[in-house]
């Protein structure tokens, strides 16, 4: 793949995130989540590839932009796979809390799981603990593996798991093993991918959250060194039906991080809110300030960047430069 296609998706994840971040804090979920697709959706149809979306905001019935299945780009040059949530964390975005992200991930043709919108069990590690953690094994087996990979306590581990009734059996598991737990509302790609940059002060992501989610966290993993396992979780005959329909097999399947996002991949998250690893987008007089970071499998290479955006100058999002 193009390694200047990293460079553009940026572009990508800074208008949905300029979009959505205008109605932080308005408890208005719905409006926060349109504005990030409308301008991502934009975004991309500008960009000189011919993309297809395999991770997006649903299946083509119940999603009217950026489906499953959706081509963008202006149609010619490379063919790449696409798994994207414009806004990841739409409650986080709608109540003004930390860690909501605008993500994008782009992969050959045929590399990503083409995953249903169901839930996925998953545990995810940062590089100290790759090739280590087994999803087959106990929540305390694993909390075992990885203090013995960091060369510390257990009593040290920072968990983070997302705040579900569904987590109580879990959560109290992680507390009788004795780690310390950091529980939160929405956003485990955020949480994934905090496995590897050591401010961030966590060492592993346990629990159910969505399946999509799961696979852009593969492909983010994958670039920066850090290791997710991943095993669908059905609620009924219908998503399991659905699951078919999309050509898994194996139900019971679990995934390795090369399974859920194999081949080159490429990573691009810009920060709606102020989070762990990126700060949430500024307003000024006339522009805005994003902070994004971008990242390929190949080299590895992690580029923050900070852009400032002059409205006056950039028609296309929308936005009133007087406001
Ligand atoms: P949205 O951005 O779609 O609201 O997803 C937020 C999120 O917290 C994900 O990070 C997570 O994987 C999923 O929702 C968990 O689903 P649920 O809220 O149903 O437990």
């Amino acid at each position: 793949m193009d390694r200047n296609l990293a460079l553009e998706m940026v572009r990508v994840t800074e208008a949905a995130a300029l979009d959505s971040a205008r109605l932080m804090g308005r408890g208005d979920e719905k409006a926060a989540d349109a504005a990030a697709v409308n301008a991502m959706r934009r975004a991309l149809n500008d960009i000189q590839f011919d993309g297809t979306v395999v991770i997006g905001e649903g299946e083509r019935d119940n999603a009217p932009m950026l489906y499953i299945g959706e081509k963008v780009g202006v149609g010619d040059g490379q063919q790449v796979d696409i798994a994207l949530d414009p806004l990841e964390g739409t409650t986080i975005c709608a109540k003004g809390k930390n860690n909501a992200l605008s993500v994008i991930a782009i992969g050959q043709k045929g590399k990503f799981l083409h995953a249903p919108d169901v839930y996925m069990e998953k545990i995810a590690v940062g590089p100290q603990a790759k090739g280590l953690i087994d999803l087959r094994k106990t929540p305390a087996e694993n909390l075992k593996i990885v203090a013995k990979a960091k060369g510390v306590d257990i009593e040290s581990l920072t968990v983070t798991i997302l705040d579900r009734p569904r987590h109580e059996a879990l959560i109290a598991e992680v507390r009788k093993a004795g780690a310390r737990i950091r529980l939160i509302g929405d956003g485990d790609v955020s949480a994934a991918l905090a496995t590897c940059w050591k401010p961030a002060g966590v060492d592993i992501l346990m629990g159910i959250g969505g399946a999509p989610e799961g696979v852009i966290a593969a492909a983010a993993l994958r670039c920066v060194g850090g290791e997710i396992q991943g095993r669908l979780i059905f609620r009924n005959d219908d998503e399991r039906a659905r699951a078919r329909k999309m050509g898994i097999t194996d139900l019971d399947k679990i995934y390795s991080t090369d399974e859920l996002a194999g081949g080159q991949v490429m990573f691009c998250a810009t920060g709606v809110t102020d989070g762990d690893f990126l700060k949430g987008v500024r307003f000024f007089h006339g522009g805005a300030e994003t902070h994004s970071l971008v990242t390929r499998s190949q080299s590895g290479t992690i580029r923050f960047i900070r852009a400032l955006h002059h409205f006056d100058r950039k028609p296309n999002y929308g936005w009133d430069s007087a406001t």
